[in-house]
């Protein structure tokens, strides 16, 4: 039986992986690594959980070591817009701290996967149909730690043999945990503000197309590229996924139709605007298709209807 480490388990993904890594492998197989934010509700009752700050090697070596892991989900990181605003810190969870992941995977031999972004692209890459192989020169500090990231995994895999893989998440658009600071957020944003007071503020401007893809798809892709037969991967870090790709009014003209009345207007942010032109209008995923079956559930229809019925219960329980 397999024993998984999560780290940044409270975080947006983390949260509903640490869930469903727990009901396929057993709670007491899948250890929640928390930092900051203690863990609550079903995260906190369905299986170990425990300190494990990334950027401390000996830390996360004795959490590894206790719990005789084998499987590492590298979730900890920092998103872009935070990224920007505090560089060092996104160099010190999302490089460091990916070091010392791997480092411990090296002598505690843990496969590891590790999430990189359309953040690790930038300006000067093919915006449309962006390629599995191509141009990766991002200006935010985000994209610089996940270019990075996707090397340093690569070399962990050539040099050392530790069974690192990887997938260039979108944005994710989800209804349990919020995401905390990226430029993406606006689309998991957007449903909230709908339900509650039926209009919308974008950050982005209408025009600014972006790959997306709904939560359950996230977490398939992670769960999947770990179990895939590893003599089919060509490429392990880091293969680009994506489920739709819309722009602000798409995605509104998708809520008019169960909340005819919603309206949205703009407020650009510069800083989300300039990281968002530079990041890929729609990647090419064909690799991920052909190399382990990636095949997403949900569309922009199908995701929108699903957000908007979860979304709708929270608030009629009070919940949100
Ligand atoms: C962000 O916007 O920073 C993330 C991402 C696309 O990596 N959601």
């Amino acid at each position: 039986m397999k024993k998984i480490l999560v780290t940044g388990s409270v975080g947006q993904i983390g949260s509903e992986l640490t869930l469903e890594l727990r009901k396929r492998f057993g709670g007491s197989n899948v250890v929640a690594g928390i930092n900051r934010t203690q863990p609550t509700g079903e995260l906190a009752d369905s299986g170990p959980f425990l300190k494990v700050d990334t950027t401390n090697i000996e830390e996360l070596a004795s959490a590894v070591k206790k719990y005789n892991i084998d499987t590492i989900y590298h979730l900890a990181a920092v998103l872009s817009a935070v990224g920007e605003k505090n560089p060092g810190l996104a160099w010190n969870i999302g490089v460091n701290g990916l070091y010392n992941v791997l480092e411990v995977a090296r002598e505690y031999k843990c496969a590891v996967f590790f999430p990189s972004s359309i953040g690790a692209f930038g300006p000067t890459t093919p915006l449309d149909n962006t390629p599995q192989d191509t141009i990766q020169r991002p200006t935010s500090m985000y994209g610089v730690t996940k270019v990075t990231g996707e090397m340093l995994c690569d070399y962990y895999f050539l040099r050392f043999g530790v069974d690192t893989r990887g997938v260039r998440y979108p944005g994710i658009i989800s209804n349990v945990t919020l995401p905390g600071g990226g430029t993406t957020d606006y689309a998991v944003e957007i449903f909230y503000e709908a339900v509650k007071h039926g209009r919308f503020t974008c950050p982005l401007e209408k025009g600014t197309f972006l790959d997306m893809m709904y939560m359950p798809d996230a977490i398939d892709a992670a769960i999947n590229l770990m179990e895939a037969d590893p003599s089919k991967l060509k490429h392990r870090n880091a293969f680009n996924i994506s489920a739709m790709s819309f722009d602000p009014e798409i995605l509104a003209a998708e809520i008019r139709k169960h909340i005819p009345d919603f309206v949205m207007d703009y407020d650009v942010d510069p800083m989300k605007q300039k990281i968002a032109d530079s990041w890929p209008n729609y990647m090419n995923d064909t690799a991920a298709r052909e190399e382990w079956g990636w095949n997403p559930k949900f569309n922009l229809e199908s995701m929108t209807a699903d957000m908007l019925k979860v979304i709708r219960e929270k608030h009629s329980k009070g919940l949100i």
